[in-house]
């Protein structure tokens, strides 16, 4: 995989999967743009990735329409070009249809949902020209079911069916639109969506019964997935949602 000249948006690059995919993307050669809420953390990132020329931070909140027009502006007036989008930044709440709110629901569908919705209308310009591509972040959740997440599996399940129909629609203009869709994977989502710490252990416990594999996955794992899907090795793939999860989306409880 090279990435030499490539242009990559990373949007919640931060932390977790996104963090460790600006990182992994780094080394293979890409000019990356990262976002994220906190320029802090951004900037402790783009230290981390392997050339600081090839790195431009945009702090940017995605439920604010301007700081998503900012994300594409400021990137095409850095480096002239955009070739791959890597849809990330997500959140995860608990919540049942019994104690699910409407603030709760537009939370999620607004950070999940209409913020790649608006980003991906905005960056496709841009793809078109250089015959670029998008990777989603979705989840397991997108494509199996688990009570107790009712507003973000949906807004997971929706970034799948967005990854499928925008891919039939740019197939034949040479853009490619996929999706990951990680398990469990050691980041601080769970925590950040409310876990105390003695669930998120007794949540990881439970990874090696509700995963083939045994374990949770680590963040450089999808970020492997996501750099091969962004990759020309994948130039035959689209419209596709692949599971980086220990086997847990083929699972049936018995
Ligand atoms: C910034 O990083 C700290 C430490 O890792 C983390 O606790 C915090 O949630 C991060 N903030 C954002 C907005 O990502
Ligand atoms: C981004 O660029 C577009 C097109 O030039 C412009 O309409 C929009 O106002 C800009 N938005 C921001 C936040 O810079
Ligand atoms: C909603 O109810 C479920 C099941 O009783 C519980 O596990 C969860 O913590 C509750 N969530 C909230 C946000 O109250
Ligand atoms: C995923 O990909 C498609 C195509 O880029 C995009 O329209 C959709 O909004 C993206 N977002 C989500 C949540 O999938
Ligand atoms: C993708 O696969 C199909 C079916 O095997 C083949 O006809 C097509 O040429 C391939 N496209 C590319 C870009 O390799
Ligand atoms: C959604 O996904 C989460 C995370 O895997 C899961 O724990 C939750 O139960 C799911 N909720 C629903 C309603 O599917």
């Amino acid at each position: 995989m090279n990435f030499a000249g490539k242009v990559i948006i990373v949007t919640g690059a931060s932390s977790g999967i996104g963090a460790a995919t600006a990182v992994f993307l780094s080394k293979l050669g890409a000019k990356l743009s990262l976002t994220g809420r906190n320029v802090n953390n951004l900037t402790k990132i783009s230290k981390q990735c392997e050339t600081a020329a090839n790195v431009h931070l945009i702090p940017a909140d995605l439920t604010n329409e301007k700081d998503i027009e900012n994300i594409i502006n400021s990137t095409v007036k850095h480096y002239g070009q955009l070739d791959v989008l890597v849809n990330n930044a997500g959140i995860l709440e608990t919540g049942t249809i019994e104690n699910t709110s409407l603030a709760q629901y537009d939370r999620l569908m607004n950070t999940n949902v209409r913020s790649i919705y608006y980003l991906t209308m905005l960056a496709v310009p841009h793809l078109l020209k250089t015959k670029g591509n998008i990777v989603n972040v979705s989840s397991v959740n997108g494509i199996r079911s688990f009570p107790g997440v009712l507003a973000y599996n949906v807004s997971k399940a929706s970034v799948d069916q967005f990854t499928r129909c925008v891919a039939l629609e740019l197939a034949l203009k040479g853009v490619r639109v996929n999706a990951v869709n990680p398990g469990v994977i050691l980041t601080e989502l769970q925590k950040r969506g409310g876990l105390s710490d003695e669930q998120y252990a007794a949540f990881l416990e439970r990874t090696k019964e509700t995963h083939a594999l045994g374990r949770p996955g680590k963040p450089e794992e999808v970020a492997a997935t996501i750099a091969f899907l962004a990759s020309d090795l994948a130039s035959n793939i689209t419209g596709a949602s692949v599971p980086v999860d220990g086997g847990r989306h083929a699972m049936c409880p018995r």
